[in-house]
């Protein structure tokens, strides 16, 4: 069935339409006036026309009046298209009239409107790209900043395929050396696979899949942001800084104790990544009902950070410290004395030495004006500890990645289990497929159920 649909958003100079299908010149033929006969257009050229009313049986030309648009309209022909069909992108003008009336004109054809993803789906199902590079073209769309670009077109290159193909290989060696012991299993006393050796690899590969799982953890922290809380007490200048990082008056400030109540969240990109700063409720004791939610906020603020920055103005006492060191066991804690523009009697080397933290992670700011508060964005990008983004680790970003690579592993490490305990070869053998069943859904490998597709493209925009 030929499809089409609008591929860019309304509002622009140019909207763009697509169709793709087998029907694809025929449909346009009967729409399009440009020279010579459209359904001989060699594929990869461009030709300029006019957009018509669909002719009715035996009507007569169109009259200028008539015209709907001057087009340009590029001509695609299997395989070698976006979806692998023949593709037709006709560029009109903007506006919304004229693009309902072509897309009115292409059904009344015999196009139906395509399914949200459903290009792409196509693309996948002509074997144009994997199941992990489509589900890349849409964080390729949905991308905002350096990081989030990046991990979208190294997944689109074909980085994690690569990376499981490096995968598929190890295990089909490690089956294949089972299989030889089953083969003269009948000959009790041999075995031809070394069990050693067996074991080596198969520790190997799974610490490789551990490592992918892991790397789900910074993928969705690029994706989302990495979580910054912003902590201390009342009055040190939190909401101040808030706004300093921003630019922007987002948070209240006020000198009034106890004026954030609750949770602001806004983000940033520092360096090409974005970071999701969290403005909490002052920490102190309060009889007040709705302070002390904010309070209680604050803590899961903590709890959800990956790095804290723990503001404070004056010279905290050691019960303060130890808390603060409690609460961040395993983040990467931040000490700002901010306030500097005023007189105060911290003596940051003392501080240093008392709170044994890293001289890094111990600066000093003014929120109000801005003093060292590129220091602190770098402090800041530096405590993100993100692998470099250029290097050419994998970084896996998507749920549905991370879910099959943690249910491989699982498998993984029945067959290590196995192999300890000195399980029979066809035992491991079961437990070996698995885990490359479960690899092979990443890159659909495997016959994917519709329901898994259906649900992978329904979040793509439509025109994708
Ligand atoms: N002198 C000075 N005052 C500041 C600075 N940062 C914040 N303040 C003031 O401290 C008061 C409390 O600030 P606010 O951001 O609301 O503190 P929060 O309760 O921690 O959110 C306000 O009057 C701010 O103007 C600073 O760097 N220097
Ligand atoms: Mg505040």
């Amino acid at each position: 069935m030929t499809i089409c649909a609008l591929a860019t958003a309304p509002g622009g100079a140019l909207g763009i339409i697509r169709i793709s299908g087998p029907q694809s010149l025929e449909i346009l033929s009967r729409v399009f006036r440009g020279s010579g006969d459209v359904q001989t257009y060699l594929p990869n050229t461009i030709h300029y026309g006019h957009l018509v009313p669909l002719l009715q049986e035996g009507s007569g030309e169109v009259t200028p009046h008539e015209v709907i648009d001057e087009v340009m309209v590029s001509v695609f022909r299997a395989p070698h298209s976006y979806t692998g069909e023949d593709s037709v992108e006709i560029s009109c003008h903007g506006s919304r009239y004229i693009l309902n009336k072509v897309l009115e004109q292409l059904i009344a054809c015999g196009c139906r409107m395509a399914n949200p993803g459903e290009y792409t789906q196509r693309a996948y199902l002509n074997g144009k790209m994997d199941l992990s590079q489509a589900e890349a073209v849409a964080d390729l769309i949905a991308s905002t900043n350096k990081a989030t670009h990046q991990m979208a077109m190294s997944q689109l290159r074909g980085g994690i395929s690569t990376e499981l193909e490096r995968l598929r290989e190890q295990l089909l060696k490690l089956t294949s050396l089972l299989e030889l012991e089953l083969d003269f299993s009948d000959h009790e006393d041999l075995e031809f696979a070394d069990r050693s050796e067996l074991l080596e690899l198969t520790k190997k590969i799974d610490s490789h899949i551990a490592r992918l799982a892991k790397s789900f953890e910074t993928g969705q922290a690029l994706k989302q942001g990495i979580p910054v809380a912003i902590v201390g007490k009342t009055n040190v200048g939190k909401s101040t800084l808030l706004n300093a990082l921003l630019k922007d008056d987002r948070a209240i400030v006020s000198d009034i104790h106890g004026t954030t109540r609750d949770t602001i969240e806004d983000t940033i990109d520092i360096n090409g990544i974005s970071f999701r700063f969290i403005d909490t409720a002052g920490i102190r004791q309060t009889t007040d009902e709705v302070e002390q939610i904010g309070i209680t906020r604050t803590y899961a603020a903590i709890d959800k950070a990956r790095i804290v920055l723990w503001l404070i103005d004056a010279e905290p006492t050691s019960e303060e410290v130890q808390e603060m060191k409690e609460r961040c066991k395993d983040k990467s804690l931040i000490i700002i004395v901010n306030k500097i523009d005023k007189q105060t009697n911290i003596s940051i080397e003392e501080l240093s030495s008392c709170l044994s933290v890293l001289r890094s992670h111990l600066l000093t700011i003014s929120a109000k004006f801005g003093t060292n508060l590129s220091d602190l964005e770098s402090a800041i990008y530096q405590a993100a500890n993100i692998p470099s983004l250029q290097e050419n680790d994998i970084i896996v970003s998507n749920a549905r990645h991370y879910d099959a690579l943690t249910r491989a592993h699982e498998h993984l490490e029945r067959v290590l289990d196995g192999l300890n305990n000195g399980l029979s070869g066809d035992l491991l053998s079961e437990d070996l497929r698995l885990t490359l069943d479960t690899l092979a859904e990443i890159t659909g490998g495997q016959i994917t159920p519709n329901e898994v597709l259906g649900n992978i493209f329904k979040n793509f925009c439509v025109g994708k």
